[in-house]
């Protein structure tokens, strides 16, 4: 088997989280994004923002600019406050799946309104690439591109629907990856409509 279906300690949870559970992360993901509001990070030189809206939970949020490229930073860019703390619940799936004996430092909220996307890209800005990526998906399915370690590897395309889980641990962690885009109104989660994905990361070495 060459396709990226075979790479090691890639884990899917479909149907993970029931939707009662759905709803109550989904109100503690607003509730951080009333304290600390989401915003467009641009790419490093060209200065394009990226589709995707963002904010953080956490010690650390990743951050991106045209003149500081990708980072993480310990306060929000644009109210200067330190992040707020990763709701339990949140933590709570981390413990159950991630088989890592510490806590996440970053909770990444992506928001994905119609038409947003993200590239082919590898999540390598952390400094423990040991730790496993857990991802959860809220409100409309999308369909996420998982690849292999050179970006010319034979990719696979799976559809991740509200209350689905995936664990990059192992090899797959270093894995190329994005989102090739949303199916717009196939579900009634999120305020406003759209997806919400959540990463939970470690940054830095425990
Ligand atoms: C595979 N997010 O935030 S989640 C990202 O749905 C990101 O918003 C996508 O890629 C999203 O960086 C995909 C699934 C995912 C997350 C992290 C990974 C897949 C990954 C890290 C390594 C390999
Ligand atoms: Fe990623």
């Amino acid at each position: 088997m060459t396709t990226a279906t075979a790479i090691e300690g890639f884990r899917y949870y479909p149907g993970f989280l029931d939707a009662a559970r759905q709803r109550a992360l989904t109100e503690s993901v607003m509730a951080v994004l009333t304290q600390a509001p989401a915003y467009h990070a641009t790419m490093p030189k060209s200065g394009v923002a990226m589709s995707v809206a963002m904010s953080n939970a956490g010690r650390f949020g990743w951050y991106s600019d045209k003149e500081g490229g990708y980072r993480y930073i310990e306060r929000h860019p644009f109210t200067g406050q330190p992040w707020p703390a990763i709701p339990d619940e949140i933590l709570s799936i981390w413990d159950a799946v991630a088989n890592y004996g510490v806590a996440p430092e970053c909770c990444l909220i992506n928001h994905y309104r119609a038409g947003a996307k993200m590239g082919l890209h590898q999540d390598r800005d952390e400094q423990d690439f040991d730790a496993p990526v857990v991802s959860i998906s809220l409100g409309d399915t999308a369909v996420f591109r998982l690849g292999g370690l050179n970006r010319k590897d034979p990719t696979r395309a799976m559809k991740l629907q509200s209350g689905d889980v995936c664990v990059l641990g192992g090899a797959s962690r270093l894995a190329f990856h994005g989102i090739d885009r949303v199916l717009s109104g196939s579900s009634r989660l999120i305020p406003g409509g759209g997806r919400i994905n959540l990463t939970l990361r470690r940054v830095t070495r425990p």
